[in-house]
């Protein structure tokens, strides 16, 4: 019996994994049709389309009936009763937050329903056809036709079902999408920032042949820079096509076999030109197999830490950063476009940046992409945020599946220098081996990054000493603290007398300081909320970091206001957190001059 059981889980195991492995990546660049655009939507706080009277889910009857609004039924006759008409219901923007379309919807947390209508014919009677979501807040459960493709937990990573067997002259994707949230979730209840819900990102149809390269891993070996070293693999692991790789601008093609499924690649790449900030250079990779070509934008360079140095391509670099949050605050709302994309790079760049912490959670495609094209270096995050639940594996089994994701979509980015592991996060030894497990998932998954975590400053004996001691310092490459002293912790002045003590021999990180500040209100600088104060922590603030031996970059608290429900304060907040350089009408507040000053100053450096 024992054995049975754990056989069926071991399939069980492997099932998940050989899902979580098929995931494509470079979307962008495949063979797509947009699902984006006005799709019909249901609000459905008692779950009615889910559930009937008696409590039971209708997605886990074999014969679910008409009233599951995933069955997208109409009554046969004028006599049948049927609540619900997806064809008269209004119509929703995807992607985007429901929470910024509709007056009714800014402050709901629950369940909506989506519906989106589309004919699709394949190109080759062959090829296959999947459904790919950029992102979903929180939790979903997809249905084709009335079928159920699957369900996908985790509001900030990419998802899909291949559809090719069910796909129908005319077809129905239904989207159940529910935002709770969860006391056991990734991220936990209480958050710093706003819940948005919907189907936040793209929605792709991607076609593929028969057997494709549905991922790879093509990056610069981190020990010879001459060497290009990775991965491919195919959807089938009995696949065993020639792979042909090349990079026309250096006359470099190579081919390799794939045995099972998969190659790894090796070969010498001379003269390349390596991607820094001062030379975002991507070259056009071309993937060609004998069925198709895919081709993809990357750049090549190394970073590493040598002791207290951080080195890109060898070089000394100091990481002049800016945290942002995934929202456009001209338009109220989760960033979910090129154009988004834009408007906060370009803000970080003028800043004089020369990377990005995008906090607190993988930010969309938009921004890895632009980031690698305006060369900006990337920190990646996932939400693994204050005190979630350290000790129940199911909450640790699903930041390490964000992880992994994250990861997995971003591998090829030359921009991406950092994962970090977590948000001020409470020590504890529960937290410790979370953490620690989580550092061994992601130097697995790729042995070529840096890994850190935004850590949590302690006092020592009198109020001006200040010790990062933390365990989860040895695990990471970067040591990163974010600290409010002068905001949370006493007044600006305390930053004079400062003393810290950090006691390892790696780069310093200083993930996070800041004050808050609304856009064109000036008073003196100890008044709360003054730009004047923010100014001033900001000088103070610099003067007191600089002093650490170690510090090798900071990515101050934050580019723009945010939305966040925790920020209740009338006139001043009214449910923004304040802390932006720059107001959410685009206004540039004083700090954002002192450290652009500080920034153009350590460029010349
Ligand atoms: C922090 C958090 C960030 C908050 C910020 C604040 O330490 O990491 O998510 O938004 O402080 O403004 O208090």
């Amino acid at each position: 019996m024992k054995l049975i059981y754990s056989l069926a889980l071991l399939i069980l195991l492997q099932a998940s994994v050989s899902a979580q492995t098929q995931q494509i990546i470079n979307v962008e660049n495949r063979q797509t049709t947009t699902l984006n655009g006005q799709w019909k939507f249901l609000i459905d706080p008692y779950e009615n389309g889910l559930y009937n009277y008696r409590l039971q889910p209708f997605d886990e009857m074999e014969n679910p009936p008409k009233a599951a609004f995933f069955s997208d039924a109409k009554p046969d006759d004028k006599t049948e009763l049927l609540e619900y008409d997806w064809d008269t219901s209004p119509t929703i923007s995807v992607p985007g937050d429901w929470n910024h379309q509709f007056d009714n919807l800014e402050w709901y947390e629950g369940t909506i329903w989506y519906r989106k209508k589309f004919e699709y014919k394949k190109s080759e009677e062959s090829n296959r056809v999947f459904l790919h979501f950029g992102a979903i807040n929180y939790y979903s459960k997809v249905f084709l036709n009335g079928k159920k493709l699957g369900e996908h937990t985790g509001g900030f990573t990419p998802f899909q079902f291949e559809i090719t067997d069910l796909l129908e002259d005319e077809n129905s994707v239904v989207v159940y999408v529910n935002n709770n949230r969860k006391p056991e979730g990734v991220p936990t209840v209480n958050t710093d920032w706003y819940n948005y819900g919907g189907i936040t990102r793209d929605v792709t149809l991607i076609e593929t042949p028969n057997e494709f390269v549905e991922d790879y891993f093509i990056q610069l070996d981190q020990e010879n820079p001459e060497v290009i070293k990775g991965y491919v693999t195919a959807n089938e692991s009995n696949s065993d096509f020639e792979v042909e790789i090349s990079i026309p601008e250096i006359g470099l093609t190579e081919t390799v076999q794939l045995v099972n499924g998969r190659s790894d690649i090796e070969f010498t790449a001379k003269n390349l030109e390596y991607w820094s900030p001062d030379n975002p250079k991507l070259y056009e990779v071309r993937i060609k197999t004998p069925f198709e070509t895919i081709i993809d934008q990357i750049g090549f360079r190394t970073i590493k830490t040598d002791g207290a140095n951080i080195l890109l391509n060898g070089e000394f670099v100091f990481l002049r950063g800016i945290s942002i949050h995934e929202e456009n605050p001209y338009r109220v709302g989760r960033a979910r476009s090129q154009g988004d994309a834009e408007l906060l790079l370009g803000w970080a760049k003028e800043l004089g940046c020369n990377f990005v912490r995008l906090a607190h959670y993988p930010h969309n495609q938009h921004m890895i992409r632009l980031a690698n094209e305006m060369g900006l270096m990337v920190w990646e995050e996932v939400p693994v945020y204050w005190t979630i639940h350290w000790e129940n594996p199911e909450t640790y089994a699903n930041a390490e599946k964000q992880l992994e994701a994250l990861i997995h979509r971003s591998k090829n980015s030359a921009a991406t220098i950092i994962w970090s592991l977590a948000n001020e996060t409470p020590v504890s030894d529960a937290r410790n081996e979370f953490l620690y497990r989580l550092s061994e998932v992601a130097r697995e998954a790729d042995p070529t990054r840096l890994l850190s975590a935004a850590m949590e400053v302690h006092s020592g004996d009198s109020p001006s000493e200040y010790i990062i001691e933390d365990k989860l310092a040895e695990y990471v490459d970067i040591v990163s603290f974010n600290e409010y002293i002068g905001w949370y912790v006493g007044l600006p002045e305390r930053l004079t007398r400062s003393k810290w003590t950090v006691p390892y021999d790696k780069p310093v990180f200083i993930s996070e300081f800041g004050a808050g500040a609304k856009a064109g209100f000036h008073a003196d600088s100890l008044t709360r909320f003054s730009e004047e104060y923010q100014a001033d922590l900001y000088t103070k603030t610099i003067d007191a970091l600089t002093q650490i031996e170690n510090l090798r970059g900071m990515s101050p608290w934050i580019l723009v206001d945010f939305r966040s429900p925790r920020r209740q304060l009338s006139v001043i907040q009214d449910g923004w957190n304040r802390k932006g350089l720059i107001g959410n009408d685009g206004e540039k507040k004083m700090a954002y001059y002192i450290l652009q000053a500080f920034y153009n100053q350590k460029a010349t450096q």
